[in-house]
């Protein structure tokens, strides 16, 4: 019996020295902060879930805005652990850090879910002053904050798919489209996305259809007003452009009614837009942040979130494409303009037109975050 005991004893002592060997070491400390693709902490699945989607702009009219509060609410009636809460805060971009901050503190929410370059910045400034509460940012890209997690889309590919649309149609036999190679856009502010990837994409987009294309650009300096935004595309119609973009938010609209009253086109960024005005709005290049949206959820209710990190999609993975059989495409752009824009966005999708984000505007994006 004792010579079994000890024989007992000495198995026992033997699977302790081995469990301790195999159990997963605890995070290594590491001032580096984490790669885009490492994640910091896993958390485990939670009972319930309270996110507060924090808008800084208004809904109705701004296609990131309203596949976020859109996608949230689906997701709530999915999953009944999560509740679900959105709030608009307007178009003052002054009062947002103080709106965001209250709301944060709140009490009433587990996670923000937000969207837009200048929410992440303020999502850093928001986490050190209230304890506990995570953030999720699409349109931002942050690294190294672990309650934070930013979803980046490839907006030069986007947008370069975009100018490419524009310069064909432009120099299309549509009616409307005149010999000069000029494509406009108006858009709301400056910002880095703006000014370091979509205009930028949209001319490399035009100029590889024919390296005379011009994009001749106006601020609208707000992303409401129609009336102005109006008038920005009319002088730009009357300076030779044939083919508008609009990303201004409620100010899409005017950009409709001038090329609508001038007889020119406008392509959409972003959402499908053909309903808004059928024979104006004939062509549009899709960001799928609805899908980004469920993606995230889906994560967050099953507690895999790397939060830390920040995930860069595009057209490879399905988050960027073109709606090739909508019949206000096929309809009202001549075959060989389709098939000359089919090829090229199938050597984007495959990888043969390489189409990356810089990484120094990643760069950039992450230390205005951080406040360096
Ligand atoms: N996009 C909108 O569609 N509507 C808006 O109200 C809006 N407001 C913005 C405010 C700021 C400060 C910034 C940086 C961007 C804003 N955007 C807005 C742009 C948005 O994040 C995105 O880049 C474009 O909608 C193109 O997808």
């Amino acid at each position: 019996m004792k010579k079994l005991l000890g024989v007992l004893g000495l198995v026992f002592i033997l699977v302790l020295i081995i469990t301790s060997c195999t159990q997963p070491s605890v995070q290594p400390s590491s001032s580096e902060p984490p790669s885009p693709t490492s994640p910091t902490s896993e958390s485990p699945k939670p009972s319930s879930l309270r996110v507060g989607v924090f808008i800084p702009g208004r809904l109705g009219d701004s296609p990131p805005y309203d596949a976020l509060a859109n996608s949230a609410k689906k997701m709530a009636l999915r999953d009944s652990r999560l509740k679900v809460e959105v709030f608009e805060a307007g178009f003052d971009q002054s009062k947002w850090i103080e709106q965001l901050t209250s709301f944060a503190a709140s009490g009433k929410f587990d996670v923000i879910y937000t969207s837009n370059e200048a929410l992440g910045p303020m999502a850093v400034q928001v986490v050190k002053q209230v304890p506990g509460i995570k953030f999720i940012v699409n349109d931002s890209y942050i690294v190294g904050n672990d309650r934070i997690f930013t979803t980046f889309f490839n907006k030069y590919q986007e947008s370069y798919l975009y100018g490419y649309m524009m310069a064909l149609i432009s120099t299309s036999t549509m009616p409307g489209a005149n010999p000069e190679k000029k494509i406009g856009l108006i858009y709301g502010q400056h910002y880095t996305m703006m000014d370091d990837l979509i205009i930028p994409g949209i001319e490399a987009g035009a100029k590889a259809v024919d390296p005379e294309f011009e994009l001749k650009t106006a601020m609208l300096g707000n992303w409401y007003d129609a009336k102005k935004a109006e008038s920005l595309a009319n002088t730009l119609i009357d300076e030779g452009v044939d083919c508008l973009g609009a990303i201004a938010g409620s100010g899409n609209a005017g950009v409709i009614s001038a090329a609508s009253n001038r007889g020119v086109y406008v392509v959409w960024y972003d959402t499908e837009g053909f309903d808004k005005a059928p024979g104006v709005v004939v062509g549009s290049v899709l960001c799928f942040n609805n899908d980004a949206t469920m993606a995230n959820l889906e994560d967050l209710l099953n507690g895999t979130i790397p939060w830390g990190t920040a995930k860069i999609v595009g057209a490879e993975d399905g988050y960027i494409s073109v709606p090739l059989n909508a019949p206000g495409w096929v309809n009202n752009v001549p075959e060989e303009t389709r098939k000359a824009f089919q090829e090229e966005y199938n050597k984007v999708l495959s990888g043969e037109r390489k189409l990356e984000i810089p990484p120094a505007v990643l760069e950039k994006l992450n230390k205005a975050a951080q406040g360096d």
